[in-house]
């Protein structure tokens, strides 16, 4: 639904990723049904040179884990992927079974299969979106910070293992409009290959980092391939030369082309750095010739680096330098005109560290006239690059003096002017989401997965709320669900909902000790023990885990026996533990069926404690279903981890847990009820369904004639007038009216006022309240109104009153 792989790669992005690869075929199965594949299906076809297939499951399954999706459904949409020419291979994924392929197979006689389109020579790279660099592609920025040796404090972070503020140096590098980030890790002190592999682990679940391509820059092979082990996208390693003869160059051209990256080579040699136009076209001709004749590289794939070196050094061999540069660009574009050019434009002006605003107009002139000459990318400051423009005339004279190496002078009168030019600085990025209240600020970070204030953020939350607990069932679970709401939309996707959980845990962190110390003091006896496990055959447990850090919360004893458990661990471990409830998550569909088989074991051993029934393919319909059938105690579904608590408590009382039951009986009665009366209705097929159409007979004689012809004044209907006639059932739906706050509740100030309000509550809604199916959980809740933050609106199951 994301248009993403469940590891967050877009179609482009994964062709890319694999394209180099000699397939024989590619495609897309299972998803969501083939006709959620459609446009993924039809832009794999027009970027894959070979066989495009696709195996698309029969829908998703529905809350029993079966496929709603019939063989003739499936075919029928395969059938028209196949006519538009999309396809080489069909099949069926998860729920097809011989019939759906024969119906498949029956749709497709005789369709021609896609013919294999031939390709653009693009360059190709990704990381978790694709770069492809078309002839209209513009200057391709590589930011150049993520560097130990080309960032102070990039190097500390790394040298303390300060990750979390170094991930931050490679975001300013993407805010700043990198289009590629290279990294590099090349310190003496540094075991380079683990601080790469760390670094690019840690890289691959921030998906606004990741989504750029990565560039793999070290003099150290075995660094480069430690990085090229890591990327989930088509990167660049940075970079290899014959500086170790053609044999390692050959070797190592063919062990990036066999991990399918491109490959940058530096103008070196046998013989050394290379600084004049003719060695710099020399070194990079042979290079070409044995990449693309002798390894297998297409010349999309070969980026020419022929060595940015600095001017303005004093020394006067170094003068030629900038224009022997361009000059080379100039040669290479027009020799390999689908090879790259690139270089690292800040080694220009390192004779004036220090000095950035020099630097800045330097490596910006130097820029433009590279850019002019064909430079398709270039490794830079990405973020604090000087438009060519902007840049003072005299200065930019002085600069081309320099770079053109115009005048003899021309760096002493450079260096003179630098002590004039003001050293400024450049403003950080505002970070405006810091200006919200605290409960903003923490959903903020939960969703983006920020967690650079999340301590302070959730300590100053702790201050603010009466107890700690109230902060996860707030501010925390409240940005927690709006995670799970954008997942479910093909909003977020995996990576992006894994850093949430880091920040949640991060979050619930600094509250444990303020927690337990809590418990501490109130010398609370434990509320009872509770055993969880992910079931049989799933491995999911973010849920779960939350769930357990809420409970533990709430003073109980939390048995959790992890994932992959099965039904004889977890009940004799509820047994030997004497555990008062029993919670099975799942994720997966599979689990539906592990958990009723959990159910009817805990019936045979004669268990009666409590099953409660949570994860993300879990319901109350399947829930009623299949599962409490199954056995003769309390089955209740929890939806999520801020109602375990008030279900748990329920349960933990003789009187409540009597109620409740009574309640979840009839719910799942009325549930079971309406199922079977849904598959009592027999169903007829379309044809006849058709055959019995109404057909009108149109009778000149029995039309009536309207009393008044022409056009019509109707009074305007009051408010209380039609207020009767509007189903208000989908604005409580919009207004959430089914949440239950139980833990505000419990503040005195909340309490009352909501008391109060309840007492007073007016007729208002009243009748229409009646009148309407509303699903209440819980016996009293209330919600601050959507319109105008003022009105409070109250609920009781037994006495429906409301404000
Ligand atoms: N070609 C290729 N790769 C390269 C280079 C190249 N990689 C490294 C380098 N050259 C490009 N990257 C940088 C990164 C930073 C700087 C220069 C080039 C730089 N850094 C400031 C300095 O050293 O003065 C650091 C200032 C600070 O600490 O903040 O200028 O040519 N293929």
């Amino acid at each position: 639904a994301s248009g993403r792989t469940l590891s967050g790669q877009t179609t482009e992005a994964f062709w890319a990723s694999m394209s180099h690869l000699p397939l024989l075929s590619i495609g897309l199965n299972c998803a969501l049904g083939p006709a959620e594949m459609r446009q993924y299906v039809e832009e794999l076809s027009g970027l894959a040179d070979c066989f495009v297939s696709c195996y698309p499951n029969a829908g998703l399954p529905n809350e029993f884990g079966e496929y709603d999706e019939t063989p003739e459904d499936v075919a029928a949409v395969l059938q028209e992927f196949a006519k538009e020419g999309w396809l080489n291979l069909i099949g069926g994924c998860c729920g097809t079974t011989p019939e759906y392929i024969r119906a498949i197979a029956d749709a497709c006689v005789g369709i021609s299969p896609r013919p294999r389109p031939k390709l653009k020579p693009l360059a190709r790279y990704s990381g978790l979106e694709a770069l492809t660099l078309t002839p209209e592609t513009n200057f391709v920025i590589v930011g150049e910070r993520t560097n130990v040796t080309g960032s102070r404090k990039f190097a500390r972070l790394i040298k303390e293992k300060n990750y979390d503020e170094a991930l931050s140096v490679a975001l300013q590098q993407v805010e700043g409009g990198a289009n590629i980030i290279d990294i590099n890790m090349d310190e003496g002190l540094l075991d380079s290959a683990k601080e790469m592999t760390t670094f690019l682990n840690l890289v691959a679940s921030e998906p606004d980092i990741c989504k750029l391509p990565i560039m793999l820059d070290s003099s150290k092979f075995e660094v480069i391939e430690a990085g090229l082990k890591c990327l989930q996208g088509r990167g660049i390693a940075n970079s290899i030369s014959l500086k170790e003869g053609e044999e390692v160059f050959r070797m190592q051209a063919s062990t990036v082309l066999r991990y399918g990256a491109a490959v940058v080579v530096m103008a070196f040699d046998e013989k050394g750095q290379a600084d004049t136009t003719e060695r710099r076209l020399s070194i990079l001709d042979r290079a070409y010739r044995i990449l693309t004749e002798e390894v297998g590289f297409e010349p999309q794939d070969i980026i020419f680096d022929p060595n940015v070196l600095t001017v303005a050094t004093g020394i006067p061999e170094h003068n030629e330098y900038a224009l022997s540069f361009i000059e080379t660009i100039r040669e290479l574009k027009r020799r390999y005109p689908l090879a790259k050019c690139s270089g690292g434009i800040s080694n220009l002006s390192f004779s004036f560290r220090g000095n950035e605003s020099i630097r800045q107009a330097m490596n910006a002139v130097f820029l433009y006239h590279c850019i002019r000459e064909g430079l398709d990318m270039g490794i830079v400051n990405a973020g604090h690059l000087t438009n060519y423009d902007d840049i003072p005339t005299d200065l930019r004279e002085l600069v081309e003096d320099v770079l053109f190496n115009r005048r003899p002078e021309a760096t002493e009168d450079l260096i003179a002017a630098a002590q004039h030019i003001q050293h400024t600085k450049v403003d950080e990025t505002v970070e405006l989401w810091r200006d919200g209240t605290i409960e903003e600020r923490l959903s903020h970070a939960l969703v983006k997965g920020i967690n650079k204030y999340i301590e302070e953020d959730t300590e100053e939350a702790r201050q603010k709320y009466a107890r700690p607990l109230d902060v996860i069932e707030g501010p925390l679970m409240a940005g927690m669900s709006v995670v799970g709401e954008l997942f479910g939309q093909g909003k977020m996707f995996l990576p992006q909902v894994v850093k949430t959980a880091r920040v949640m845990k991060q979050a619930v962190a600094v509250l444990t000790p303020y927690m337990e110390e809590e418990k501490r003091q109130n010398k609370r006896a434990s509320a009872g023990i509770i055993l969880m496990a992910t079931v049989k055959g799933d491995v999911h447990d973010i849920g779960k885990n939350i769930v357990g850090v809420v409970l533990g919360c709430n003073g109980y004893d939390i048995v959790d026996l992890g994932v992959m458990v099965n039904s004889e661990t977890i009940l004799a471990e509820a047994k030997n533990r004497n555990v008062d409830i029993i919670g099975l998550s799942g994720l997966i569909t599979p689990s539906l069926d592990e958990m009723v088989h959990v159910a009817k074991e805990m019936e045979r051993l004669g268990f009666d404690i409590p099953l409660l029934i949570g994860g993300a393919t879990t319901s109350k319909k399947h829930t009623a279903i299949k599962v409490a059938p199954a056995y003769s105690h309390e089955t209740i579904h929890v939806r999520d981890a801020s109602l375990a608590p008030q279900v748990v408590s329920a349960l933990r009382d003789s009187t409540q847990r009597r109620e409740l039951q009574a309640k979840n009986q009839k719910e799942q009665e009325a549930l079971r009820a309406a199922f079977k009366q849904a598959r009592l209705v027999p169903l007829v097929d379309l044809e006849f369904a058709r055959s019995r159409r109404f057909q009108p007979q149109w009778r000149a004689e029995d039309m009536a004639r309207p009393s008044n012809l022409g056009p019509q004044d109707i009074p305007k209907p009051s408010l209380a007038v039609l207020r009767e006639y509007i189903d208000w059932t989908p604005f409580f739906h919009a207004w959430q009216l089914k949440g239950v706050y139980p833990a505000i509740l419990d503040k005195p100030k909340v309490g009352e006022a909501a008391r109060e309000l309840f007492e007073n509550a007016t007729t208002l809604l009243d009748e229409i309240v009646e009148k309407e199916l509303i699903s209440i959980e819980g016996r009293l809740g209330f919600f601050p109104a959507a319109a105008d933050g003022d009105d409070v609106v109250v609920f009781s199951d037994e006495d429906r009153k409301t404000e």
